[in-house]
């Protein structure tokens, strides 16, 4: 029997153009009318890929009564109601592993790129105002800081490594300690913002990690502090981040990931404290081939031998 796969949004070709070789592969952002072409599908489906912009609602999941796995392009599957995929007996993996180095490598360009006003040091050259002006106000050193990881797990601890590196002292917070590890925990989120002067947020996104970083926290970490998201925007109160920035609260921020991607708020385009990208930590080459090699891999092991290789 030949499998038939329905993506629901873009990832890199090659790996699925081996794939289109053995099964059907639907594209439904390209339908003119996704909902009858999910509708002509309904009892084809056995395979969804979903991705961090085009999910899997509980709704998609409901509508395809065959669908037996859905394999998810990326390590965050917040996006995916993995409750009713269990419910309906539909197996969830993700893509972990593969994009920790990149996306650890964005948590500290993001760090050095705020500190050494990378960004504010780019606009001053090519404006012209390094020779108007003269010498651009002073950053800050990485050496000497501390720097609290909220969400140990791999990018977190990839992160930590870097950060050590850069002489920067770590400590971290997560719902328990792990023994294993030799940096500090911290049981309490808003003692470490209150310790440390970059606070790096990692973790999953959940209910319980919803605006995890609110207003007070953010009042802890203080006017020196900085803030760096690379996780998902909702775990950081938008609205409270934008008062805490110009307000003086903190010292500035550096976001990968924002509330309502790819709406950011203009009042965080008009801060030069803050240094954005457009959500890009897994974004090269090679690591977004790598995701989508893993997406295929599990696909096929678990038609193939009922297997999977990551499983969330
Ligand atoms: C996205 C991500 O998957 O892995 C994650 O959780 O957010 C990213 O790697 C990527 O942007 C493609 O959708």
């Amino acid at each position: 029997m030949v499998q038939e796969v329905l993506m629901m949004g873009p990832i890199p070709n090659a790996p699925i153009e081996a794939l289109e070789k053995e099964y059907k592969v639907h594209k439904l952002w390209q339908a003119a009318d996704p909902e009858a072409m999910l509708a002509d599908l309904r009892n084809n489906v056995t395979g969804v890929i979903s991705t961090a912009w085009f999910g899997a609602s509980a709704k998609l999941i409901r509508a395809l009564p065959h669908l037996e796995i859905i394999s998810h392009f990326g390590v965050g599957y917040d996006n995916v109601d993995v409750k009713t995929a269990k419910e309906q007996g539909v197996i969830v993996t993700n893509t972990p592993g593969v994009l920790t180095d990149d996306t650890a490598d964005m948590g500290i360009a993001l760090t050095l790129a705020v500190l050494r006003r990378i960004v504010e040091g780019d606009i001053y050259v090519r404006s012209g105002q390094w020779g108007r002006k003269g010498p651009m106000p002073l950053g800050r050193s990485l050496r000497g800081r501390k720097m609290g990881i909220v969400g140990m797990g791999r990018i977190g601890q990839a992160i930590a490594q870097r950060a050590q590196a850069f002489g920067i002292e770590v400590g971290y917070h997560g719902p328990r300690e792990k023994k294993d590890l030799p940096q500090r925990y911290y049981p309490q989120l808003h003692a470490m913002a209150e310790d440390v002067d970059i606070l790096m947020v990692a973790c999953l996104y959940s209910e319980q990690t919803h605006h995890l970083v609110n207003g007070k926290i953010l009042n802890a970490l203080g006017q020196h502090g900085v803030l760096v998201n690379i996780a998902r925007g909702r775990i950081v109160d938008e609205s409270a981040l934008v008062d805490a920035l110009e307000g003086g609260v903190i010292a500035g921020a550096g976001l990968d990931v924002f509330e309502r991607e790819p709406d950011v708020p203009s009042a965080l385009c008009r801060l030069d404290n803050v240094v954005m990208q457009p959500h890009q930590g897994s974004a090269t080459q090679e690591t977004r081939f790598a995701m989508a090699q893993l997406v295929v891999d599990n696909l096929r092991l678990y038609f193939e031998k009922a297997e999977v290789l990551t499983p969330v």
